[in-house]
């Protein structure tokens, strides 16, 4: 993982989480536009970064799914420059990871749940260019019976409690492939970094980040349902209220917002701050910021900064004077086209996925 400067990154082991006041250095600092510059974007690893030689890198397509179905031995291989001469297409897309705010369900609702300890810094949006998957699975020769794609990572097997589930791989089903997924080779009009998936990475939009494979080697095309452990043992709802073998495997994102200040940020008494902040929705565009000063009792619409995309968030910012100096907490409330708003409380599940309630956000006024 790229070295992690303080101000801007909270390091979980082999994971770095955006700062949030990292987008606004200060009142009136620099500040950091829709995408998120590549040093300062979270990094998720399951494992490390693999280094991988963009000249010798292949991408290796197979499966029952493909015309002849082809076997892994004599798969459709594609070279970087292979990529790079299909159509490219250029994306503003979020990555959110399925377990950011994770840490909330400790914090405010009181459920111990396994896994890296997010705050809302397991998240990033960036300009990534590259390739339709549809393209290159049309490229590879795609039949009419596919049904499950499955990317695997070309980084180390993932291995814990002393259970070795193979390299990082989940199947995406053959809709979603086909609809908006990108194979990206550049992220904010520069080649990918080793630690977001260089040479070529897959970018699923508004679906959990997981779904987006780094560092891809292969994939297989069936005409079947596909299975890894990502899909099964890992990224579905456990726990009391969901079924047994869990629920069906996570999609898309939930409806989010968060400040771009600091948790305990100091504020000046007796003079109008504009606060500014993100929101999200896996699912839909952003319709509505609320924020609250008063404990969520009274709610005020924040001003909507920029159009709403679907794959992006949107600023937003708000206008506040705090009379009296103390401990104060802020609370935004994004709601989406779809209607979803975020709840007081998130519902559980064991490994602490798509924490989506309303946060929070404590600052100082003196
Ligand atoms: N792909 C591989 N091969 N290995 C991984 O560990 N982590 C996933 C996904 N793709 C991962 C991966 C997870 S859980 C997330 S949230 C995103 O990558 C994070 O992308 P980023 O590190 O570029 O922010
Ligand atoms: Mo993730």
């Amino acid at each position: 993982v790229k070295p992690l400067p303080a101000a801007w990154f909270v390091p979980h082991d082999t994971n770095a989480e955006m700062r949030w006041e990292a987008l606004r250095d200060a009142d009136d600092g620099p500040v950091v536009g829709r995408h998120v510059p590549v040093e300062r974007f979270f990094v998720r690893n399951h494992t490390g970064t693999p280094l991988i030689d963009p000249d010798r890198w292949r991408l290796r397509l197979f499966g029952t799914g493909l015309r002849g179905a082809p076997a892994p031995g004599r798969a459709v291989e594609f070279g970087l420059d292979d990529l790079r001469a299909l159509p490219s297409t250029r994306l503003g897309a979020l990555i959110e990871c399925a377990g950011n705010g994770r840490s909330f369900f400790h914090r405010r609702q009181g459920h111990r749940v396994p896994g890296t300890p997010w705050a809302l810094g397991g998240i990033g949006s960036a300009l990534w260019r590259g390739v339709r998957l549809a393209e290159v699975l049309r490229a590879a020769g795609l039949t009419g019976g596919a049904v499950d794609v499955l990317p695997t990572g070309l980084d180390a097997d993932y291995v814990v409690g002393g259970t070795n589930y193979g390299p990082v791989r989940r199947p995406l089903p053959i809709a979603k492939a086909l609809d908006d997924a990108l194979l990206a080779y550049e992220m904010n009009d520069e080649p990918l970094t080793p630690d977001h998936g260089a040479p070529v990475r897959l970018v699923v939009p508004g679906w959990v980040g997981v779904a987006s494979i780094k560092w891809v080697g292969s994939i297989e095309v069936a005409d079947h349902p596909l299975y890894s452990p990502w899909n099964t043992d890992f990224y579905r709802m456990f726990g009391p209220g969901h079924p047994p073998a869990g629920g069906a495997p996570l999609t898309a994102q939930v409806v989010k917002s968060a400040f771009e200040l600091a948790e305990g940020a100091r504020l000046e008494a007796g003079r109008t701050h504009r606060l500014h902040g993100r929101a999200w929705s896996g699912t839909a565009p952003v319709r509505l910021v609320e924020v609250s000063a008063d404990g969520g009792r009274s709610w005020r619409p924040a001003r909507l900064d920029e159009p709403a995309r679907a794959d992006d968030w949107t600023r937003w910012s708000f206008d506040w004077r705090p009379a009296r100096p103390g401990r104060h907490e802020l609370r935004a409330r994004a709601t989406d086209r779809g209607g979803a708003t975020q709840p007081e409380r998130a519902p559980f599940n064991r490994e602490g996925y798509l924490f989506g309630a309303v946060v929070a956000h404590p600052v100082t006024v003196v």
